[in-house]
């Protein structure tokens, strides 16, 4: 059985999820995942891999439906419920999912794909139909999960990975941060990436503890489940604190007190996902008296560093590798770094990812020779601690904790009828991290850029959408004919 169910066999009678006003429990969890899985299995002895999308909010809804796809032999794929159908389209075709599950507030956005005799949509009334069924054995090693993530290609690749990497994401976090079955946590991410997947929701649910879901983060809501006392732990991404700050310096001074000691009450609150600035962070403590524990994660492989549970938390680093995790830092060529010198992180470790789906020339570049996997993002060991300085690509962006990859954005906008040309980048920004930002080449003399914007919102999430742009008569380039995108940035 998988080790997730065999530990929450042994919380049966205690909560696991709180949703929408109300408490299920472990029993009730395992009892509708196994609904889930004989609905899916429907006579068959395994899925045997097959690809399950789903779109379901946050909810117990959402985990039962997730349980019932492993317990069944399936791969989870879940679709990011802010997506407008052609980036779901994507991922459903690029996963080969036949069969997709959709909860019933989201029936209406899926109905164009009703036509397709490929699909099958069904809404998750007909698998939470009673029904029991045998459930296959699954091993280590099958794939479970799928989740899409931009990278420096224009379309998102699907990020596998099998039980046993998860478990590994899992487990190493359940140590380091020290997760107790007495933990209570709020989940306000969102349920297609790692950070709310694996962080918050798989680590409470292998420790016995409660996951409490919002199904969108804010900022008042937040406030008001961290003044009542009940979470002891939080975890979000910076521009989340920096929204949280913002609603607390709404506030008069003494509901700002009120709110000041209900959270210093929790017992961990961590930041990771991008850079948490360190006056975000001083903020924060001033406020809280928490000194947020950043650590530092990728999709391919859950998370890499972290400062301690502990020990020393150093304002703008990310601490050490995690426990199982091994690290180095390495030139352009692949060759570890001289000591204190920055570098490329590369990772080995039994929670780095299987495959890009069906990417076998992506998976093998992604790899050095020696097995060490390539993140990108560029580091320096100062004084025992990591720091992260940047990344190798200027093509992706992080904003509000979610990456992008510029040349995708660039690739749709040259698909609009007035655009010539663009290019995409990524600006400094204190709220988001970075926002999008499109410079613009077309034969018209003005652009009315709401218009754009509100094309670009049919084919893309609203967080991919640009925030500033400027038309030019042509873009910037070296003599390669390289957009310089560094010198784009000074234009706007
Ligand atoms: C939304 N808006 C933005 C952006 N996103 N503006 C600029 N830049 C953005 N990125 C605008 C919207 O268009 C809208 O404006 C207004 O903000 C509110 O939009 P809404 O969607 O309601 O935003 P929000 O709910 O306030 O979103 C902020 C958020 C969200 C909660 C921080 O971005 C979020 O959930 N981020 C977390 C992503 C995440 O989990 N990443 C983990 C992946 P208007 O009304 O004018 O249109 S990374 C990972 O998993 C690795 C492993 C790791 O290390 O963790
Ligand atoms: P994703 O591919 O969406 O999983 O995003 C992973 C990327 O987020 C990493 O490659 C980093 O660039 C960035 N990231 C995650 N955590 C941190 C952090 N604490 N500081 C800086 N960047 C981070």
């Amino acid at each position: 059985m998988i080790e997730l169910f065999q530990k929450a066999n042994l919380h049966k009678n205690r909560p696991a999820i709180v949703s929408n006003g109300n408490a299920y429990s472990y029993e009730q969890l395992l009892d509708k995942s196994s609904v889930v899985a004989a609905n899916l299995l429907n006579k068959s002895s395994d899925l045997n891999e097959a690809r399950i999308a789903f779109l379901v909010p946050p909810s117990f809804e959402y985990v039962a439906v997730q349980w019932g796809i492993w317990a069944a032999g399936g791969i989870a794929v879940p679709l990011c419920v802010q997506h407008p159908l052609p980036a779901m389209e994507y991922v459903i075709e690029d996963s080969g999912s036949k069969v997709i599950l959709v909860h019933q507030d989201f029936q209406e956005v899926l109905q164009p794909l009703k036509a397709n005799p490929d699909l099958s949509v069904v809404p998750l009334k007909e698998v939470f139909k009673k029904g029991s069924s045998p459930l296959p054995d699954i091993g280590l090693n099958r794939r479970a999960m799928m989740l899409y993530t931009s990278g420096t290609t224009n379309k998102p690749k699907g990020v596998v990975t099998t039980h046993g990497i998860i478990q590994s994401q899992i487990a190493t976090l359940v140590e380091a941060w020290e997760w107790l079955k007495e933990d209570y946590i709020l989940n306000i991410l969102p349920l297609h990436h790692v950070h709310g997947i694996i962080n918050v929701l798989s680590c409470a649910l292998w420790t016995g503890a409660c996951c409490e879901f919002h199904t969108k983060f804010e900022a008042k809501e937040v406030w008001g489940a961290i003044s009542s006392g009940r979470l002891t732990l939080f975890m979000a991404v910076p521009t989340i604190y920096y929204k949280l700050i913002t609603y607390w310096e709404s506030k008069n001074s003494k509901d700002q007190r009120k709110m000041s000691e209900a959270a210093s009450k929790l017992r961990l609150m961590v930041s990771g996902s991008a850079a948490l600035p360190v006056p975000v962070l001083n903020k924060w403590k001033s406020i809280t008296g928490h000194t947020l524990l950043e650590r530092y994660g990728m999709t391919e492989i859950g998370m890499g560093l972290s400062n301690s549970y502990r020990k020393e938390r150093r304002p703008g680093y990310v601490g050490l590798p995690l426990p199982g995790v091994e690290l180095r830092l390495a030139d352009k060529d692949n060759n570890p770094v001289d000591k204190n010198m920055p570098g490329e992180i590369q990772i080995k470790g039994p929670c780095v990812f299987k495959e890009y789906w069906q990417k076998e020339k992506a998976t093998k570049k992604a790899f050095t020779k020696d097995g060490w996997f390539r993140t990108g993002d560029i580091a320096m060991l100062h004084n025992g601690m990591y720091k992260i300085l940047g990344r190798d690509s200027v093509d992706i962006i992080k904003s509000g904790g979610y990456k992008i990859s510029a040349l995708e954005i660039e690739d749709v906008l040259r698909g609009h009828e007035d655009i010539e040309d663009s290019a995409v980048i990524g600006l400094e920004d204190e709220e988001w991290g970075e926002v999008v930002a499109a410079c613009l080449v077309s034969g018209q003399k003005t652009m009315d850029f709401d218009e754009i914007s509100k094309w670009l919102r049919t084919r893309l999430p609203a967080y991919k959408i640009p925030r500033k742009y400027i038309l030019q008569k042509k873009l910037p380039r070296n003599v390669l004919g390289k957009v310089t995108k560094n010198e784009l940035k000074s234009l706007f």
